[in-house]
């Protein structure tokens, strides 16, 4: 237990955030979270609803972009711990606003690391690296020894704040680590990324509210984990008697394309692949077009591959992942099934993917 110790989140509103603030409120942390203002305060907080009745967690405003509101949070929490999770996360979006996104992603780290060296030096500090960071990857499997060579302003971002937090640890003696991250999904996922894109899809298609599903480049793989599992190593990190840098993957690549047959093979879909390219489609055992290509998911450099070797996590602190790849599937279908079932039963639109 870690009674009495004090934790300040960024990032709290978000699938991570979430997981990571019921995780630490078991573990008896009092737990305040920095939050965007927003035109309609209650909206875009549904993750983290259910944690506002407890006496544990308290919500305070602040802004990666405002280097004062986070000095201001410090003051007033004076954190044991701080996990840096807030972030302009969506790679597609970094191409369309790339000063944001470095000045969020990016600066934002930096923003954090100066309140903690000025007002709470012994703050022990996460930072939520990346594997996009790797990129355009330069061996196979990555680790912590792997150079980067990041493909979208996300990637520079995270390079940067990377860095920044080793050159922080370095010149000032800070506590101060980044988890190396691979994906990691969970039915908490945001609705645009492709795991609960095509979980959600798939639930609205076998619902009769969609008749397919329209994807950009089902070729990529991806080193896909439990969100649940990785925030645990979050909180580890911060538990050594060192601070360093470590690798969170499960070990297994597995494509796009894997990713859709599983899950609409949990809908009762069977889909049988015809054609190349952006003319690529996938037919249900009736011949129904389920799947469809659209150039427009696809994005100006991709990352083609990427799996994680995580032998130094394992070794120093305990990890291994919970949950497999079909099980991970299964679990995010099975979420979106009911929350479809639900929105159906009470009559109004279930969630639907951003175009
Ligand atoms: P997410 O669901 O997209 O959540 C991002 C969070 O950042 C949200 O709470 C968002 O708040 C907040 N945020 C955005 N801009 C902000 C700003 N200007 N000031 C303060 N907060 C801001 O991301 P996630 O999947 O939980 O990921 C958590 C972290 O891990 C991110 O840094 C992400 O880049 C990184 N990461 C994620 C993965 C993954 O596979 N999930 C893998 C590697 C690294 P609003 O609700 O107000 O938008
Ligand atoms: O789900 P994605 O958007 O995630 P991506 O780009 O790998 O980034 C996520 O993981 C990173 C860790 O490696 C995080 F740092 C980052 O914050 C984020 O959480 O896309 C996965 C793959 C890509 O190769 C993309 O081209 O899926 C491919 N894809 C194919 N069609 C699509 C689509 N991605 C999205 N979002 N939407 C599509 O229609």
């Amino acid at each position: 237990m870690s009674e009495g110790k004090v934790a300040l989140i960024t990032g709290v509103t978000g699938q991570d955030g979430s997981y990571l603030s019921e995780l630490l409120l078991s573990k008896g942390y009092e737990v305040y979270g920095l939050v965007r203002r927003t035109s309609q305060p209650t909206l875009g907080r549904s993750l983290i609803n259910h944690l506002n009745s407890n006496e544990n967690f308290h919500l305070i405003n602040g802004d990666l972009t405002d280097q004062a509101s986070i000095d201001n949070a410090f003051k007033e929490v004076q954190p044991d711990e701080f996990y840096n999770l807030g972030a302009q996360s969506f790679v597609p979006e970094s191409w369309r606003s790339p000063l944001m996104t470095a000045d969020v992603t990016g600066m934002g780290s930096l923003r954090c690391l100066e309140a903690l060296k000025r007002n709470k030096p012994d703050c022990r500090y996460y930072q939520a690296g990346s594997s996009e960071q790797f990129g355009e990857v330069r061996e196979i499997p990555q680790t912590e020894m792997t150079p980067f060579h990041p493909r979208s302003p996300y990637g520079c971002a995270k390079v940067f704040a990377f860095e920044i937090t080793r050159n922080y640890r370095e010149s000032y003696g800070l506590y101060a680590c980044t988890g190396i991250l691979f994906n990691h999904e969970s039915p908490r996922r945001g609705l645009e990324f492709v795991t609960r894109k095509v979980t959600m899809t798939a639930a609205r298609i076998a619902a009769g509210f969609d008749e397919y599903l329209s994807i950009g480049n089902v070729d990529a793989k991806r080193d896909w984990g439990y969100a649940g599992d990785y925030v645990e190593m979050q909180w580890r990190m911060l538990q050594q008697d060192e601070p360093d840098d470590y690798v969170i993957a499960t070990g297994e690549t597995h494509s796009v394309k894997e990713f859709i047959d599983l899950a609409f093979f949990h809908v009762g879909m069977e889909l049988t692949w015809e054609g190349e390219g952006v003319d690529r489609i996938a037919k249900d055992q009736n011949g129904v077009v389920r799947v469809r290509t659209n150039p427009k998911f696809f994005r100006p450099a991709e990352v083609e591959l990427l799996i994680g070797k995580y032998d130094k996590a394992e070794a120093t602190l305990g990890w291994k992942p919970s949950i497999t790849f079909t099980g991970l599937v299964q679990m995010m279908v099975d979420s979106d099934v009911a929350l479809v079932a639900e929105a159906k039963e009470r009559g109004y639109a279930p969630p639907m993917p951003p175009e």
